[in-house]
């Protein structure tokens, strides 16, 4: 009968932590639109991806991270003009603001996916997962496709 019980316990104290869980990361605080990938030739070193990501909530919101298979790793990359040369600096999150979106677009802010085991083909998914730092983590669909080539990014 005890034994009854505290299974019985542990299935209610679940139940609370999952329900906790889902109030304290609403997922609605961040909603990522158009999500995709340039396409890049089958010998490309990166591959750069791209998206909007909203802020829905009244407090900032950092991007620490983000993830996929069948990749070295994936890095948060903004590109910078600096004595009249772009450059790609590596940076430790993005910053989402508080009612604010962040445009990751060539020539800006990217999300660099470096050393594909195998490049995408256009008209591939790649999901991605992105990890903010209120705890909320989401995998995204990417579609992978052309971009309007800005020539100055392609030259770095
Ligand atoms: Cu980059």
């Amino acid at each position: 009968m005890n034994k009854m019980i505290s299974s019985l316990t542990l299935v209610l104290s679940l139940l609370v932590i999952t329900q906790a869980g889902a109030t304290s990361h609403d997922a609605a605080d961040i909603t990522i639109h158009n999500p995709w990938i340039r396409s890049a030739p089958p010998n490309a070193p990166t591959l750069g991806a791209f998206m909007e990501i909203h802020n829905n909530s009244n407090h900032n919101i950092k991007l620490l991270s983000a993830n996929t298979s069948g990749y070295k790793r994936l890095e948060l990359h903004k590109t910078e003009h600096k004595n009249g040369m772009m450059k790609m600096i590596k940076q430790d999150f993005m910053p989402i603001l508080a009612h604010s979106k962040l445009t990751l677009k060539p020539g800006s802010w990217h999300i660099m996916m470096v050393s594909p085991e195998l490049v995408p083909s256009e008209g591939d998914f790649v999901m991605i997962k992105l990890a903010f730092d209120n705890g909320l983590s989401t995998t995204l669909r990417a579609k992978v496709r052309k971009g309007n080539m800005t020539m100055k990014h392609q030259q770095l």
